[in-house]
């Protein structure tokens, strides 16, 4: 079927099987799909005020200025504050984005896919209330990491449970959308968007698997009172096991935003979409068997397995230098093209007053040091100084609470009034980017000191009273008074972005706003097949599991100490 593209105005060979929405020039989220959308879009926003609340209250306490009244604990706040804003606004927008990207890309979802998204969507959703039931209830402060011995109720670990198995579902849908595509085009390459969603979905399938396995096996049965306690290094092995690869599963979306949105964005293309399926591909493959760096300086695992997957991490710093080098050659090609010249020209041709593009830039920029930081904490001996200090908040700020999340609240931008049928205004758009910049300053104020004082030997998720008198404290306090500052300016782009989005939900002008695709340069050659071919790199990801894996957990089963009840797991 040959149809005129008239998103990019000249003849193009469109798949089967497409059933888009036009409207005008533009290719529109089918409005069924982007209902589906939307209802995690509301989830995930909400999320963010109430977790960005949370840690507003934190790092006051944390300066030792301000005390939680009605007595709410610290460690209530804290997991109030990860489990909101790390798990629950990071898997809806996830999934929301991704339901909206399958569908824009190959097209409207079946109705029995459909249905799977909303059965996923409401599991996750009862999960959600009564996890956050029980944190509120304080029966729960566990951290968004759960670590045994710290016990939750029962519901914490059923509710997130049911998240995971949620997602799960609505896995199934975009991954069963993305086969029928092929299906249906033996022989095409399969649309970019759409592939990368499988792939991260795929991921993390895999790496869910671990925690479901330490939640069934371990902490429902204990926090029953079906056993008296577990082996809590084997719970944590399982708990990062999946641990890791839930970063990447919350930076592949906005690697999906970088390589795709933002190059149609400025006016530009994609540098290379082999390149693009390449790094995706990498990063299934690399991010489950690294697991273990968070755990280099936990006794019961054996060095030799610990420096294995020390190797394992440097290979998945690979596909994230792939992504700047070709995020970098994007840009550069782009102002190029628009008449910058010499060797910085073309940087300032590129569109700083849109937000769209601004918003998710200051996140790249701040994945650099996000990044940097990171290589410090997997180089082995290096780890010794900076684990359990607050350096590790910071590195987490700039990479999760930065580089992933101010993408997606760019992404948010367009992508919600794509699916309201409304428009970014001009004054929206310059909220947007103001929003954008001062988190870009408060976290620039605030992960420094967090860096800085990780370096003195300052602890993370601890409390000012525990620490307070110590000499050592003297010297902390005044990086925890520039924290306070950062996250105060922080909350206040929180109000911005969620003012923005209520405008965007309900009182927006009405028109019509692109959900932007990039295609790829001309002559950056034809994608080969391989890249597509799910079957070889599943054996490579198994191999590399059981090589990473296998003798560690042995191991760890075989100097269990066995339990009241005589069995070895617990
Ligand atoms: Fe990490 C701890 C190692 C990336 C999140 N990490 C954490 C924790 C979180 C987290 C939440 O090895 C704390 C967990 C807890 O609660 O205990 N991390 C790494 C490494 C990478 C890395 C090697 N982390 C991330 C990402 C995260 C994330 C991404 C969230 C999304 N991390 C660790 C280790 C620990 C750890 C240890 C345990 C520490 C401990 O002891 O507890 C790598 O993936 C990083 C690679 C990234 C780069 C940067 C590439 C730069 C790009 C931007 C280009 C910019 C452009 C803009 C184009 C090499 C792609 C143009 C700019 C101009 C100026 C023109």
């Amino acid at each position: 079927m040959i149809t005129a593209n008239k998103e990019v105005g000249k003849k193009t060979l469109l798949p089967k099987g497409n059933s888009h929405e036009t409207k005008g020039n533009l290719i529109k989220v089918d409005s069924k799909d982007a209902k589906l959308a939307l209802a995690h879009i509301y989830v995930a926003f909400t999320a963010l005020l109430i977790g960005g609340l949370a840690g507003l209250l934190q790092v006051f306490v944390r300066s030792g200025a301000f005390e939680l009244p009605f007595g709410i604990g610290y460690y209530q706040v804290l997991t109030v504050h990860g489990v909101l804003l790390g798990l629950i606004l990071t898997t809806y927008f996830i999934m929301g984005f991704q339901i909206a990207a399958v569908s824009r890309t190959a097209g409207a979802l079946s109705s029995t896919q459909r249905k799977l998204g909303w059965i996923g969507f409401w599991l996750m959703t009862i999960g959600t209330i009564a996890a956050a039931s029980m944190v509120l209830l304080n029966e729960a402060s566990v951290l968004y990491t759960f670590y045994a011995p710290l016990q939750a109720h029962w519901i914490f670990y059923a509710g997130l449970a049911l998240v995971v198995v949620g997602s799960w579902i609505e896995g199934i849908a975009q991954i069963m959308r993305y086969a029928q595509w092929r299906k249906q085009n033996k022989g095409l390459t399969s649309p970019l968007l759409a592939f990368m969603a499988v792939v991260n979905n795929l991921m993390w399938f895999v790496a869910s698997l671990g925690v479901a396995i330490e939640v069934l096996f371990q902490l429902l049965p204990w926090s029953l009172g079906l056993v008296d306690r577990i082996d809590v290094l084997l719970s944590r092995t399982l708990f990062w096991y999946f641990g890791h690869a839930l970063v990447y599963f919350w930076l592949l979306p906005a690697y999906m935003i970088w390589y795709v949105v933002v190059p149609k964005v400025i006016g530009g293309k994609l540098f290379s979409d082999s390149l693009a399926r390449l790094s995706f591909m990498l990063f299934l493959l690399f991010s489950i068997p690294v697991g273990v760096h968070h755990q280099l300086t936990e006794p019961g695992i054996d060095g030799f397995w610990k420096f294995l997957q020390v190797v394992l991490t440097f290979f998945v710093i690979v596909p994230s230098l792939m992504t700047a080098f070709s995020m970098f050659a994007t840009f550069e090609l782009r102002g190029r093209e628009l008449g910058g010249k010499g060797i910085v020209g073309w940087f300032k041709q590129l569109p700083w007053k849109d937000s769209r593009f601004l918003v998710p830039f200051i996140g790249m920029v701040a994945f650099i040091p996000g990044g940097a930081g990171g290589i410090v904490n997997a180089s082995y001996q290096m780890n010794q100084l900076i684990h359990n200090t607050i350096w590790v908040t910071g590195h987490f700020h700039l990479t999760i609470a930065t580089a992933v999340v101010l993408t997606y609240f760019g992404a948010a931008f367009w992508l919600i009034p794509h699916i309201t049928g409304r428009t970014l205004t001009g004054r929206m758009n310059s909220l947007a980017n103001i929003a954008g910049i001062l988190w870009g300053v408060g976290m620039f104020i605030m992960s420094g000191a967090m860096h800085v004082a990780g370096l003195l030997g300052a602890p993370r998720r601890s409390e000012y009273s525990t620490y307070g008198g110590s000499e050592q404290a003297a010297e902390w306090i005044s990086y925890q008074l520039a924290q306070a500052i950062g996250g105060t300016i922080l909350f206040i782009s929180i109000l911005f972005i969620i003012g923005i989005v209520i405008n965007l939900l309900w009182f927006a002008p009405k028109g019509e706003e692109e959900f932007p695709v990039a295609e790829a340069t001309e002559g950056s050659g034809k994608t080969p097949a391989i890249l597509e071919n799910f079957k070889v790199w599943g054996v490579i990801l198994v191999a590399l599991i059981l090589i990473a894996y296998t003798f560690p957990i042995f191991e760890i089963l075989d100097n269990s100490p066995a339990g009241s009840k005589g069995f070895k797991l617990w």
